[in-house]
């Protein structure tokens, strides 16, 4: 259930260094590497899914755990009310960089609105 080559696994695996804020046995949620707001943070299955393409209707339950983290997220960043944005980016013009299905969370500052 993990990909020996992919850098997401090897984070979640304490394998590599990274800021954990939130971790249970579904999920795993660190700092981004290249920060795009004050508070840019990943949630990732703790399972090896490559991105939200090769999601099925078996892995409902994990796709529900990654929304479920983002609350849990913003409490522990002090913005639960002020709020946030979630992006999974998927496949070549969905511009995804890393192959391990993750949800960014953005806050800490007013977003520009994304639809213009
Ligand atoms: P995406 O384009 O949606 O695949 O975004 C991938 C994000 O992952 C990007 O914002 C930078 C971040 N990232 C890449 N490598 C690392 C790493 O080794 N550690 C951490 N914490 N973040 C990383």
């Amino acid at each position: 259930m993990t990909d020996a080559s992919c850098i997401f696994c090897k984070i979640i695996a304490g394998e590599l260094p990274a800021e954990m804020v939130y971790q249970d046995e579904q999920v795993s949620a660190f700092r981004d590497l290249h920060p795009k707001a004050p508070i840019h943070i990943l949630i990732v299955p703790n399972m090896h899914i490559p991105s939200t393409n090769e999601l099925t209707s078996q892995d409902v339950t994990i796709a529900g755990h990654l929304l479920a983290a983002a609350p849990k997220i913003a409490e522990i960043e002090g913005i639960f009310e002020r709020g946030y944005r979630l992006i999974a980016n998927t496949g070549r013009d969905g511009r995804q960089e890393v192959p391990h299905l993750h949800v960014h969370f953005l806050g800490g500052q007013p977003m520009q609105h994304p639809l213009g």
